[in-house]
């Protein structure tokens, strides 16, 4: 069986080390040369720590943020592909540098609003309808990136851990501060957003399941209404029937008494 494929999409302002993020997992190395005649893949193999026989294949896409707050008439072409991606994307990494308060800004709010705007409303497999207004969910986590930067002293820290931490768990997601040249700490991320794509799928999954569960149900209440109200109907005509008839009779059987 191939391994289970999964599309991350690495989202931030421009500048902040998505290209570094994505290379040094994809390629094991900091601003990799993509030859296109090679067919450079996007795509590496991680391993759950708790799930050990299960290798994920993983796509990485860097998506700047900047350019959502831009006029996408600029960009019409790049504009689309961008939106295919985030609406395919199965995982969001959110990323900021951490010696930067408008990187941390821009990606919570509107980077973030981008992601939720291009989600799809129903499942592609069976157009069933997602159970969130806001369409299908995803995986996610908050990464700050140039810890390294902070540690050394030669930048200075604008986003507090503490603060990042707190807003990611107000959505339901982890939040991670990394220096993007070591992989373990970009990979200890990744494994993090996989877990997080398998949480949201579940939640989608049975939120399908219920809606159809309740919609069976309505349909079945809806059938005994009907069935109870022709049945009403029935009766009730019969009654008439029998009341019209119980005035002939009425009519009837004192002449037969009479005639006696
Ligand atoms: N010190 C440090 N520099 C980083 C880190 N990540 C990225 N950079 C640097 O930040 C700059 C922008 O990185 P890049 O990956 O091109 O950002 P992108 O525009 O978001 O793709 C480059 O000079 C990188 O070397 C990090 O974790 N630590
Ligand atoms: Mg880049």
């Amino acid at each position: 069986m191939p391994p289970p494929h999964r599309s991350i999409v690495v989202l931030g302002e421009s500048a902040v080390g998505k290209t570094c993020f994505t290379d040094i997992f994809i390629q094991n190395t900091h601003f990799a040369f993509y030859d296109p005649t090679l067919l450079h893949t996007s795509c590496a193999a991680l391993t759950l720590d708790d799930d050990a026989n299960l290798p994920w294949d993983l796509y990485l896409t860097d998506i700047s943020s900047t350019i959502f707050r831009e006029d996408p008439r600029d960009l019409p072409l790049n504009f689309l592909t961008f939106k295919t991606l985030l609406e395919r994307a199965d995982g969001v990494v959110l990323l900021y540098d951490i010696t930067s308060l408008p990187s941390f800004t821009h990606v919570t709010t509107s980077g973030l609003a981008v992601v939720a705007a291009n989600r799809r409303a129903v499942r592609k497999e069976d157009g069933a309808a997602y159970p969130e207004a806001a369409g299908q969910r995803f995986g996610c986590v908050l990464v700050g990136t140039k810890a390294d930067l902070v540690e050394s002293g030669e930048g200075r820290r604008q986003v507090g851990m503490e603060d990042a931490r707190a807003w990611a768990l107000g959505k339901g997601w982890n939040a991670f501060e990394v220096d993007t040249k070591k992989r373990e700490q970009v990979v200890e991320v990744l494994r993090e957003v996989v877990r997080s794509v398998m949480r949201a799928e579940k939640l989608d999954r049975e939120g399908v399941e219920e809606a159809a569960i309740r919609t069976e149900e309505a349909e079945r209440m809806r059938l005994e209404n009907e069935e109870a109200k022709r049945e009403d109907t029935n009766n009730n005509k019969e009654r008439s029937m029998f009341a019209a008839l119980g005035d002939s009779v009425k009519r009837v059987i004192p002449k037969a008494k009479s005639g006696r």
